[in-house]
């Protein structure tokens, strides 16, 4: 089999989801860097957001489907258990942060850093004020979910682990997200030993997202 192509910038916490994957799994990869809605995502993704995959000839889009595709097709550590319930769960677990965390913590909390959109261009400070509360209650959920397990689905790491850290790295760069997830002792330990983790060293992103990622 050829070597997968991963298409996007190495800042995105999407992008760097899948390579975790492919890291997780010790799946050859060479990522290319590229924008959101440049003519080469355009062409994988309908709506032109990073990362595209390609692979001996088939193209896929969306973090979950290629990290599905990626933990099926390629052998290595099951990074979607095949039992039922640890299945299901990790399916809820990268559903709760992609369709609710992501927007609170990334495109909000982040972004005021990030990106701001303030006239001088310095961090939002009243947006950060004001999403701070629900970062800080969203961390909760998971840190109760970690007093029970190890991992978001169980005893082993799943997509649902991989699809959250990219997020509390970033968390962990800005005050206001470190104490947050340093305040909370199963969130802070998970995060400690996950980071050690080869898969998380070797996908740590460049230190300044570009601008042209700013459209979301
Ligand atoms: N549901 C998508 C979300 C990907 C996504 O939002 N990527 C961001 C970069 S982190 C992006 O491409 N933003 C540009 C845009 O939405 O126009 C996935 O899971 O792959």
């Amino acid at each position: 089999m050829s070597t997968v192509e991963i298409v996007g910038f190495p800042q995105s916490t999407y992008v760097r989801v899948v390579r975790m994957v492919c890291e997780e799994k010790g799946i050859e990869y060479e990522l290319k860097s590229a924008a959101p809605h440049c003519p080469e995502v355009a062409a994988i993704h309908p709506f032109g957001k990073i990362p595209v995959m390609r692979h001996d000839g088939f193209e896929l889009c969306e973090s979950k489907a290629i990290a599905t595709y990626l933990d099926l097709a390629f052998p290595g550590p099951r990074l979607i258990p095949a039992e039922p319930r640890k299945a299901a769960l990790t399916e809820q677990w990268v559903s709760l942060v992609n369709s609710v965390m992501d927007g609170t913590m990334v495109r909000q909390y982040l972004f005021a850093y990030v990106f701001p959109k303030t006239a001088d261009g310095s961090p939002d400070r009243a947006l950060i004020d004001k999403v701070m509360p629900t970062v800080t209650e969203q961390l909760g959920v998971i840190d109760r979910r970690l007093a029970k397990s190890e991992f978001l689905a169980g005893d082993a790491i799943t997509v649902a682990d991989l699809n959250l850290l990219p997020i509390l790295y970033y968390l962990q760069r800005f005050p206001e997200g470190a104490a947050a997830v340093n305040g909370l002792p199963h969130l802070a330990a998970y995060y400690r030993r996950a980071a050690t983790r080869p898969s998380f060293e070797r996908t740590i992103p460049p230190p300044s997202p570009p601008r042209q990622a700013r459209a979301s």
